[in-house]
């Protein structure tokens, strides 16, 4: 798919399912990985990132495989001791995840691994999780430029000692890191965090029966313990669910339901900045399996205002402000997003990409260093779009060309495949 094409829509009614999420299905492959027997995964996500984050443990010498065309994934874990060094070079793809969070096992590793990604990849820091790692003992090289470190990096690991780390950035990948070298550390591992990221591997952690303790805001995580494997059965991911929140809210005479989304309280800041908006967003049927709440989410067209998001709900929210900001394009007065310049470090520079598209599209809206003012309500007006090679800015200007007067163009859209494949076909299905 190497351009998407996107026409107006009058209404949507419709039900559908988004795939697994995606940060869930890289954790239970390598918590899977580590546990000792089979592990075997549920609603798994074969999306590009995912499948990377796979790959790196075959090589790795675990064996991974797909039960059924489409089917559940089974993983014959080695235990914390079993992972085989590798000559050849591991690759991760586009996937930030897969290479923070495997930095933190190999670090925990007596062998030395290569590790690289794509060119976006090359260009996201890796400091955040080298200087933790390093202070643990792990001997990590890299590309040195301008006081950061880039991929490719050579980490050599083995014997590590434990740390108490409090963690500079909100940064779900950087706290995992840690988390899981420590399961590699002689004792007690601890990470403090002020502004907490989503919790997926210490929900994860504790569902695996692995040696996790919290207290306030500190993570302790005790090395050297095995664990036993454990079915798991994945929830679709809210960050894919959002696109199809905001079209159910934007595109006029529509209702929406999304069956079977993940709702962890990590990552529900973007329910509650659309309810802050006025959208009717309605959750039911909750659930817990695996250690993770579920849900059913509907959504109707509603008339939307705009808010202000800073502060403790950026990191909740901060693979959704692509589409929020599509949102706030649709909302009556001047919305504000600020406190969020991680966006500048994802797979694109997000503020300078989603104002630089939605611009082309018509929208007002203004760059800050730090996030962005959206002056809404504006009549959108299809365009050609670049994606950047960036998912989450391809998904959103797509959902913008649903409202946006003429067709609109995603030009490179193949990267969706990272995370959402069978977006393309989700679009078709709520369009008829
Ligand atoms: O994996 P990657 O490329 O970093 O993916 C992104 C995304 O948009 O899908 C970020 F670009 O999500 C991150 C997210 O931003 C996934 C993630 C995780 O699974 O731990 C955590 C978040 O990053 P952070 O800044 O909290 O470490």
């Amino acid at each position: 798919m190497d351009s998407l094409f996107v026409s107006p829509l009058k209404k949507i009614k419709a039900e559908i399912h988004v795939p697994g999420d995606k940060s869930i299905s890289h954790r239970a492959v390598m918590l899977g990985a580590l546990a000792k027997g089979e592990t075997v995964i549920n609603g798994f996500l074969a999306s590009a990132d995912c499948l990377a984050t796979v790959e790196c443990f075959r090589k790795l010498g675990v064996e991974i495989e797909r039960l059924k065309d489409g089917g559940p994934l089974a993983i014959k874990g080695k235990g914390l001791k079993g992972l085989k060094g590798t000559k050849e070079v591991l690759n991760v793809g586009n996937s930030g995840t897969t290479m923070r969070l495997m930095a933190g096992i190999l670090a925990g590793q007596p062998f030395t691994t290569k590790i690289t990604g794509d060119e976006s990849i090359q260009k996201r820091p890796m400091m955040r999780v080298v200087k933790p790692l390093r202070e643990m003992g792990a001997s990590i090289d890299g590309r040195q430029e301008n006081d950061n470190i880039y991929a490719p990096l050579k980490i050599s690991g083995g014997n590590l000692a434990p740390i108490e780390y409090e963690l500079p950035v909100a940064s779900a990948q950087v706290k995992s890191a840690i988390l899981l070298a420590g399961l590699f550390a002689k004792g007690e591992t601890v990470v403090i965090e002020k502004n907490q990221a989503r919790d997926h591997t210490e929900r994860m952690l504790e569902y695996f029966g692995a040696s996790l303790k919290v207290t306030g805001s500190g993570l302790r995580v005790t090395g050297g313990k095995d664990f036993d494997s454990k079915e798991i059965d994945v929830p679709g991911d809210i960050s894919s669910a959002a696109f199809f929140m905001v079209a159910g809210l934007i595109v006029p005479n529509s209702e929406l339901t999304i069956r079977n989304v993940g709702l962890n309280p990590t990552r529900m800041g973007i329910i509650e900045v659309l309810h802050r908006m006025g959208a009717e967003v309605e959750v039911r049927d909750e659930t817990i399996i695996s250690g993770e709440p579920r849900g059913d989410i509907v959504v109707r067209s509603s008339e939307l205002r705009s808010t202000v998001v800073q502060g403790e709900i950026i990191p909740k929210i901060i693979d959704e402000i692509p589409i929020i900001a599509v949102a706030a394009t649709q909302a009556q007065g001047v919305t504000e997003i600020r406190g969020a310049r991680e966006l500048r470090v994802k797979e694109s520079d997000r503020i300078k990409t989603v104002c630089s598209e939605l611009k082309k599209m018509g929208a007002k809206i203004e760059e800050l260093e730090d996030g962005m003012i959206i002056e809404g309500p504006t009549k959108l007006i299809g365009a050609k779009i670049k994606s950047y090679g960036d998912h989450r800015i391809a998904m959103s200007m797509a959902i913008a060309g649903l409202i946006a007067e003429g067709e609109t163009t995603i030009d490179d859209a193949a990267c969706i495949e990272t995370s959402f494949p069978g977006f393309a076909g989700i679009v078709k299905k709520i369009s008829q």
